[in-house]
């Protein structure tokens, strides 16, 4: 297992769920942190915890993705003690509606494919060339089931992890010949805000999604990332898909009550 002591890491959508739940693990293990999402005051209450329990080193970072003169801002301004990136945590990500292709939301849409896909690429290009430069680094990915099987309803939300899935094969291709590492993280059903975002606030319809059922924690990805960051320098794990005992595929779950 490799060392994560004072290793950079970047974690985007680090307000909420998986994202928050990394912050923690690297933090115990001695990384310092960049922590990026909209909402500051959940950003700060995050760093001020983390201060606490783990004496980490955070440098936060109130980030729209899908802004990409933002985001390149963001990257081309990081103080020098911050600026040299080992981790990119591609996290940032979000699904909203649950309709018929035909019945979809543009709004909704835009959303997905702008925060998704969009935002994941521009942290990618802005923060890579670094780890090329200096031959280190690795980049994961938050990719989904639902980029392997497309669900009804899902549609757009499916297309857009699934060009994740795509996004870091390519990648990992052309990463070939450096010693940066690429990973695509994939779970199933984990209980996060997600739903809720899903369902734009309605709190019963996302509680719904998980009745029944002993969902993924954001612990359990956070615990997978951290596996995956700390392999020997010549491992790569390219894809990892998880999900609960309680799920078998996309549509396939099994409610005990
Ligand atoms: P949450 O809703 O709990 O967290 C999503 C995070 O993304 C928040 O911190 C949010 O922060 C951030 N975010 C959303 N839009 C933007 C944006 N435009 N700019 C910056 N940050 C943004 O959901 P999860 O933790 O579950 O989701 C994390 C990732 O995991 C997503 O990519 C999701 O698709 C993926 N995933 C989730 C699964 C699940 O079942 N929960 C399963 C498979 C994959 P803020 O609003 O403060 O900007
Ligand atoms: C989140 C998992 O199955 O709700 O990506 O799309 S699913």
């Amino acid at each position: 297992m490799i060392s994560l002591q004072n290793k950079i890491i970047l974690i985007t959508g680090a307000s909420s769920g998986i994202g928050t739940a990394c912050a923690r693990i690297f933090a115990e293990a001695g990384a310092k942190l960049i922590l990026a999402a909209r909402r500051w005051e959940l950003l700060q209450q995050l760093r001020d915890v983390l201060k606490q329990e783990f004496k980490a080193e955070v440098h936060l970072l109130q980030l729209d993705v899908r802004d990409r003169v933002a985001v390149e801002s963001a990257i081309s301004n990081l103080p020098d003690a911050w600026s040299e990136i080992d981790i990119l945590i591609n996290n940032a990500g979000l699904s909203r509606g649950l309709d018929k292709l035909h019945e979809g939301s543009f709004q909704d849409w835009e959303e997905m494919i702008d925060t998704n896909i969009k935002g994941l690429l521009y942290l990618t290009r802005y923060v890579v060339p670094g780890m090329v430069k200096r031959d280190r680094g690795h980049i994961v990915n938050l990719g989904s089931i639902a980029g392997h099987q497309t669900y009804p309803s899902g549609n757009v939300y499916c297309a857009t992890k699934a060009a994740v899935k795509a996004i870091s094969e390519g990648l990992k291709q052309d990463l070939l010949g450096t010693a940066i590492r690429v990973t695509s993280v994939d779970p199933g059903m984990v209980e996060t805000e997600f739903s809720n975002v899903r369902f734009h606030g309605d709190d019963e319809r996302a509680k719904k999604v998980y009745q029944g059922v002993k969902p993924l924690t954001p612990e359990d990805i956070a615990d997978v990332i951290f596996f995956c960051t700390t392999r020997s320098p010549h491992v790569n794990i390219n894809e990892v898909i998880l999900m609960p005992v309680d799920q078998a595929s996309a549509t396939l779950v099994n409610r005990r009550s």
